[in-house]
């Protein structure tokens, strides 16, 4: 690996799924002061400022291979059986993050997941963004009702218990909110992955297929082809599901996610989940299944969550995410430390069905390769793409573009403002940009 000095600058703050060297070596300060307690904050300790070490150790006597440490000579510490397992403690800068760029308030409505330190396909339920109109609730799932009306023949109340009973199907899904990547409509190039593009998670979810409850309280499918779903929180979150979607078996009333329950911030005890559909529709805390003629144009559907188009119309119902994809890293904010190999690699997906194809251009889109797709490729999932780089030192722009099943290219930011213009908040899926400096420093750009 042609090496070159470490640079002298500080590792930035922003997170990044390098070994995180600040927490590290917090860890390692600690212990030799005989203190207690970890690292909380990960950008403290980088504000603390920490030059960046070598990416790779010393060929001969490097001391961490010739020493043996501590824990190959001493008793380890006991079963960890009381309560839930941790991540390691050098992990800390692994968290859900609220966006800089974002006005904060009172009760903050939105986290992001750090796509930059996760790999494979699945969000692990502690990191996987929220989103929440108002606040979340941890509600008493023995006192949780979920009520099926309109047009059936006998409206129905289900426990959670009732629902836990029927046979259930498990299927890896992702979950992308409308507004994802929304800031960068306007060219603001938040500066890392995670808020461009961190409102987006993917898990293995647990539940009965809607079509099953509705059935069971005599779905009339000839005249009733719209079904509202309601949540239990304070947002009034109600959202118009299609009959074709729900006859297909595809939406879900859930419970688990990721082997376990739902996570109170995820909806607890239940949610709908509508694949390949924008965040909205997947009604948290779901209590109510009203089965309609038409459309209800709520005022999640009739205000917000419109496309404003170029020629002063709105878009209304738009909510298949097509498809998209981004590179996770390298990404803004991280810092390549030396030159040679490197495996870019990031995430496709599309609310249509499986992503066929990703390429990955390192000269902003003039030339093109394609990408290893890491199985499994699932319908609707997020799929993991590699391609083996050697970085020669000078300044390169990385993009990805995904091709889905259905033959749709995920177009550039020229290609989607001549249909999309430039004024939209939701469903932006251009490609995305990231330049490598000949310092190493990774940063957020757009190019057309
Ligand atoms: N009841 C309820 N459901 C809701 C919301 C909400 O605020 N209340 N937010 C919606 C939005 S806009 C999105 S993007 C997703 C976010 O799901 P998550 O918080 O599990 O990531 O939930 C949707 N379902
Ligand atoms: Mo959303």
């Amino acid at each position: 690996m042609a090496s070159r000095p470490a640079p002298t600058g500080r590792l930035r703050a922003a997170p990044e799924n390098f070994l995180d060297r600040a927490a590290i070596a917090q860890v390692a300060d600690e212990a030799r002061q005989g203190r207690r307690g970890f690292l909380r904050s990960a950008f403290a300790a980088a504000a603390a400022g920490l030059a960046a070490a070598p990416a790779t150790a010393q060929p001969a006597g490097d001391p961490a291979i010739l020493e043996l440490p501590e824990h190959t000579r001493g008793l380890g510490q006991p079963v960890a059986a009381d309560g839930y397992g941790k991540p390691s403690r050098f992990e800390t800068n692994v968290q859900r993050r609220q966006s800089p760029g974002l006005t904060q308030t009172r009760q903050a409505s939105v986290s992001f997941a750090p796509l930059q330190s996760l790999f494979g396909i699945v969000t692990p339920s502690g990191l996987h963004f929220e989103r929440h109109h108002q606040g979340w609730w941890d509600i008493d799932p023995s006192k949780h009702r979920l009520m099926i009306n309109g047009l059936v023949k006998a409206p129905k109340v289900f426990t959670i218990d009732e629902i836990m009973r029927l046979p259930s199907v498990s299927r890896f899904r992702f979950i992308e909110c409308g507004a994802n990547t929304g800031m960068e409509w306007g060219n603001v190039a938040v500066p890392t992955v995670q808020y461009t593009h961190g409102m987006l998670s993917c898990s293995e979810f647990t539940g009965v297929p809607l079509i099953t409850l509705l059935e069971m309280a005599g779905v009339d499918l000839k005249k009733g082809r719209f079904v509202l779903a309601e949540g239990a929180d304070g947002s009034s979150m109600t959202r118009t599901i299609p009959m074709s979607l729900i006859r297909s078996g595809e939406v879900l009333v859930a419970y688990g996610q990721n082997g376990e329950m739902l996570r109170p911030e995820n909806g607890y005890p239940l949610r709908l989940v509508v694949p390949g559909i924008q965040g909205v529709s997947w009604v948290k805390y779901l209590r109510r299944l009203e089965v309609g003629d038409q459309p209800y144009a709520t005022k999640d559907e009739a205000i917000h969550y419109l496309d404003l188009m170029p020629d002063g119309t709105h878009r209304q119902y738009s909510g298949i995410q097509e498809c998209k994809s981004v590179i996770t890293t390298p990404s803004g904010g991280q810092m390549l430390l030396d030159q040679g190999y490197y495996s870019i690699t990031g995430l496709a997906w599309s609310g249509r069905g499986k992503v066929k194809q990703v390429d990955v251009s390192v000269d902003g889109g003039r030339n093109w390769k394609a990408a290893r797709l890491q199985g499994p490729v699932l319908d609707k999932c997020l799929t993991r793409f590699q391609l083996d780089w050697a970085w020669d030192g000078k300044p390169a722009l990385l993009q990805s573009r995904a091709v889905d099943e259905t033959g749709y290219v995920q177009p550039n930011y020229r290609q989607l403002r001549a249909v999309r213009g430039s004024r939209s908040i939701y469903h932006n899926n251009a490609i995305q940009t990231w330049l490598v400096e000949a310092s190493g420093e990774v940063k957020n750009v757009q190019v057309s």
